[in-house]
């Protein structure tokens, strides 16, 4: 089941981070019926007054910008803390046997560590998780450097998904505006996991 057009019903897709959450608002109108549309982000204004998402988790405690590889340690436990207190209404949300679709880019803080946390905890209740990640551009050197250092935390995912963004930004024309180019490039990942 990696192809996400035809997830089972009552599948949930959780998109954790800014490129996470970008990803799953930009297939949203796409899904097929059924599929539960979840994110999780920091305290962002934007986000906790947001309507897209059937169900949020605001990461309240995680203050941590840093996102390099010599501070991965502490980002990690300062996200385990704050997502500790969600786990409960989170095992609730996904309650069943419906697979967990967990969407993230990887180089920054929420989305590489709270999306590997959340596969952890996920596979150690016996949950079938998909996961969908993206690389950064290869000009970010240093999140490139904390996403390959976090890839083989999520090897027990059932299904993995890996996009490059140094290939999705080829699908954008010149002088594309980054946020068209993003959305470009979504709606690209999109297509490349449909094909048949
Ligand atoms: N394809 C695509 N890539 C994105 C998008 N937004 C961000 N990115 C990429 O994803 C990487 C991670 O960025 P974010 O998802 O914004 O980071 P985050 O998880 O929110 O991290 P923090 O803000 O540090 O907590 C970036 O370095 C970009 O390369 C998006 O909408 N689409
Ligand atoms: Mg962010």
């Amino acid at each position: 089941m990696t192809d996400i057009n035809e997830a089972d019903q009552g599948a949930v897709l959780i998109g954790i981070g800014g490129c996470g959450r970008g990803m799953v608002q930009s297939w949203l109108p796409r899904l097929p019926e059924g599929v539960r549309c979840m994110a999780m982000e920091r305290d962002k204004r934007e986000f906790v007054t947001s309507k897209l998402f059937e169900h949020r988790i605001i990461l309240t405690g995680v203050k941590s910008k840093s996102s390099t590889v010599e501070y991965a340690e502490s980002v990690q436990k300062e996200l385990k803390a704050s997502l500790q207190a969600h786990l409960p209404e989170l095992d609730q949300q996904l309650a069943g046997s419906a697979p967990v679709i967990l969407v993230a880019g990887l180089g920054g803080v929420i989305g590489t560590w709270g999306s590997q946390l959340l596969c952890n905890h996920l596979i150690a209740r016996e949950k079938q998780v998909v996961t969908v990640l993206v690389m950064p551009f290869g000009f970010e050197r240093e999140r490139v450097k904390v996403a390959e250092a976090a890839l083989p935390g999520f090897d027990g995912a059932a299904h993995r998904v890996l996009c490059f963004n140094d290939y999705l930004i080829k699908h954008t024309p010149d002088g594309t505006s980054m946020q068209d180019a993003f959305e470009i490039m979504n709606t690209k990942a999109f297509d490349l996991m449909s094909f048949p």
